[in-house]
């Protein structure tokens, strides 16, 4: 089994805590996507969607996507700790999050970052090298949609200590990514006092793994 990573890359970066909260280990190979190492052979074949983290069993099968390799992880190892839930009720609520988180924060942000910043020129889209133009109203429509979640996301945090109940779940690495988006695309959001406080606590905890 192989695990490819970029470790500056975000979704590569949930794999990782994910990775450094369970225990689990896998060897891992780092593919500079900066680089464009995912359009080389055999990366380009291995992987259609020309993005990393991806995983690469020993039959010869690829799982992509940072979500489907950590539960995948989960349920083939016997790490005691759960992140994507211990019963039907908490894996449901897990789920209900971690999609909000990436539906209104992390993929809006994402490609709003993509437009916005010169260095993404030619990369609009994940996974693709083309003459796609930058569009800045998609960077402001990020920010209003990730605003919108916040605000929701604030009152809720009000009442939890982790997103999705007392433990720590794959919905708090997500939503931890978000904000680090968030910050990324020079997001103001001073006002939302219990995301931040959240934040602060999953940073201190996730730096110390580094
Ligand atoms: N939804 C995917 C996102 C994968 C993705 O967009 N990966 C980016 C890095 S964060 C990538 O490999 N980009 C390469 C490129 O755009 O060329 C996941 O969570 O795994």
């Amino acid at each position: 089994m192989k695990l490819y990573q970029f470790d500056l890359a975000p979704a590569s970066k949930r794999v990782n805590l994910f990775l450094a909260e369970t225990g689990i280990e896998v060897p891992v190979v780092q593919l500079n996507v900066r680089d464009g190492d995912q359009f080389e052979e055999p990366y380009n074949s291995l992987n259609p969607f020309h993005c990393i983290p991806f995983l690469e069993l020993a039959d010869g099968t690829v799982i992509s996507e940072s979500i489907a390799i950590c539960r995948f992880l989960e349920e083939t190892n016997n790490a005691s700790k759960k992140l994507f839930g211990k019963t039907s009720k908490e894996s449901a609520i897990i789920e209900m999050w971690n999609r909000r988180l990436e539906i209104d924060g992390y993929i809006p942000l994402i490609n709003g970052i993509r437009n916005k910043f010169e260095r993404y020129e030619g990369k609009v889209l994940p996974g693709t090298r083309n003459d796609l133009p930058q569009v800045p109203a998609i960077a402001k429509r990020g920010i209003e949609s990730c605003r919108i979640l916040f605000e929701r996301l604030n009152g809720h945090l009000n009442t939890t200590l982790h997103v999705a109940g007392e433990a720590l779940s794959i919905a708090d690495i997500t939503g931890y990514e978000v904000v680090q988006l968030a910050i990324a695309i020079e997001m103001n959001f001073d006002e939302f006092g219990e995301v931040k406080a959240w934040h602060k606590k999953l940073d201190k905890r996730f730096k110390s793994y580094e």
